[in-house]
């Protein structure tokens, strides 16, 4: 990782190499001998202000993302005991601006047979009269995995700091009868009401390599039935950790209510993928793939590793972070889904630094001068103007993270890659390269964006994962504009 000290921003346009993927998942081995509550975070250069981090320890997924009586909501999947994952619970942050949090008490921890082995990922529903409710994935005695309700002890504190946890848990779990694999049934997503009135709610789930999203139905939010089918199922998608479904509206930015249907909404189904389609008959029928490789989380906020080993996360005395919170909508042609920093990130912008355009020769790396701060948030883009000679796109390349990791920043093409190499050092041992490549693809251009960590760190042991999307914009229309948050 750069010295955040002395970084540099540059831009570049390159020349020869190779990448490789390295798939992060989350790992379930509690490392009780690697606990102690003794971690300090003092003297960190590596913790960000920007994004989202506990005081100290281990956080993982972001949880039921509310907005009650005002306040925004946000629970994490956190360690109390460490800077590795284990001893799961909820922990709990409430803010007024998304920018600034303040930490209580973890709100959900173990204390039901149902739960006694850990807390794991769910999602809140407002149910009616702005009632919240918390549906999350308990580990019960026998290590199994089952669904259980928590409710606000008194809904009048807009902190929500107490909540309790229904009698009747566990209100899903895996039977003898349902053929559920005890090991593959976590995560439930906010649940939405159908036209006849009743919740549903997806549970993230596999049966041998068929990832699925399990369907439940229920007319009190108490008891729960297994629908016939699964919502959706993806032969060789492995488990579907921290599916999403939610609606979204053509055009509207500020968000539809969960249970919303008809002209102009779409629905999105998330896991690793994300599948946008229509709610048709209260099946989902999908309308287009769109290739986007998310991290484990959920609709607004998603989970940054940023561990390395457990060594050197005991030592520093945290691991991971939460990404920016993000708005979502459908574009236009009600075909792409369209994520953006959320509004309020810009009140961090201040001491601007303009840079004047310049021109970009293969090969070379240009330093944006004038930045010095540790944090920055950056607005580039792009004009192409030589489409003669471009590479012709595979029409096997469908994987565009398989792509980025194959063509990584240092892989030389005909139209890229260019685009920006932050938290670079010195001499350029070390920087993350944000890129695009543009391809000539059957009628059309097609414009791939990157995401490369394969050279963030000098150190091995440190997250090398690439990221990739292709994204729907003609560069012969217009400029390639990217955004960077950098921390
Ligand atoms: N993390 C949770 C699980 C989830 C996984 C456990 C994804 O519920 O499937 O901390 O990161």
């Amino acid at each position: 990782m750069a010295n955040s000290c002395a970084w540099l921003l540059c831009l570049f346009s390159v020349l020869l190499g190779h990448g490789f993927v390295l798939q992060l998942e989350a790992s379930h081995h509690v490392y009780r001998h690697l606990e102690s509550d003794q971690s300090t975070t003092a003297n960190q250069p590596y913790r960000t202000a920007y994004h989202f981090q506990p005081p100290k320890n281990w956080m993982n997924d972001p949880n039921g993302p509310m907005i009650h009586k005002g306040l925004y909501h946000l629970f994490y999947q956190y360690n109390p005991y460490g800077a590795v994952w284990g001893h799961i619970v909820w922990a709990h942050s409430t803010s007024t601006d998304l920018i600034n949090w303040t930490p209580h008490d973890p709100a959900i921890y173990p204390t039901q047979e149902s739960d006694i082995n850990g807390c794991w990922s769910g999602s809140a529903t407002i149910l009616p009269r702005s009632k919240p409710a918390i549906l999350y994935t308990g580990i019960n005695r026998q290590n199994q995995q089952v669904q259980n309700l928590a409710v606000p002890k008194n809904l009048s504190d807009p902190y929500l700091i107490e909540w309790v946890k229904s009698p009747n848990n566990a209100l899903m779990a895996p039977t003898a009868m349902n053929k559920i694999n005890s090991s593959s049934f976590r995560d439930p997503t906010t649940a939405w009401q159908g036209p006849d009135g009743r919740w549903r709610v997806i549970i993230g789930s596999k049966r041998d390599d068929r990832g699925m999203a399990i369907l439940y139905r229920s007319k009190d939010f108490v008891h729960w039935l297994e629908a016939k089918h699964p919502l959706h199922s993806a032969n060789g998608s492995g488990m579907w950790e921290c599916p999403d479904f939610y609606p979204v509206s053509v055009g509207i930015q500020n968000g539809v209510e969960t249970s919303m249907v008809g002209l102009g909404i779409k629905h999105v189904l998330k896991w690793k993928m994300i599948l946008v389609g229509d709610m048709i008959m209260g099946s989902f029928m999908l309308q287009r793939l769109s290739l986007i490789v998310l991290r484990p989380g959920g609709s607004l906020w998603g989970w940054i590793n940023e561990s390395t080993n457990a060594t050197i996360d005991i030592m520093k005395g945290w691991a991971g972070i939460q990404g920016i919170p993000k708005s979502l909508w459908l574009d236009k042609s009600g075909k792409q889904l369209v994520q953006w920093p959320v509004v309020e990130i810009e009140k961090l912008r201040v001491n601007q630094v303009d840079s004047p355009s310049k021109v970009l020769n293969g090969g070379s790396v240009l330093e944006v001068s004038g930045i010095t701060a540790t944090q920055a948030d950056v607005d580039i883009a792009f004009e192409i103007n030589e489409f003669d000679k471009v590479d012709v796109l595979d029409p096997s390349w469908t994987n565009p993270q398989l792509l980025c990791s194959q063509k990584g920043a240092s892989v030389k093409g005909e139209l890229g890659p260019f685009g920006l190499l932050v938290l670079a050092s010195n001499g350029l041992q070390e920087y993350t390269a944000v890129f695009f490549r543009i391809f000539k693809g059957q009628d059309k251009y097609v414009v791939l964006m990157c995401s490369d960590q394969s050279r963030s760190s000098l150190h091995l042991d440190y997250d090398k994962t690439t990221y990739g999307a292709f994204v729907d914009v003609d560069p012969l229309q217009e400029k390639l504009s990217l955004r960077s948050l950098v921390s």
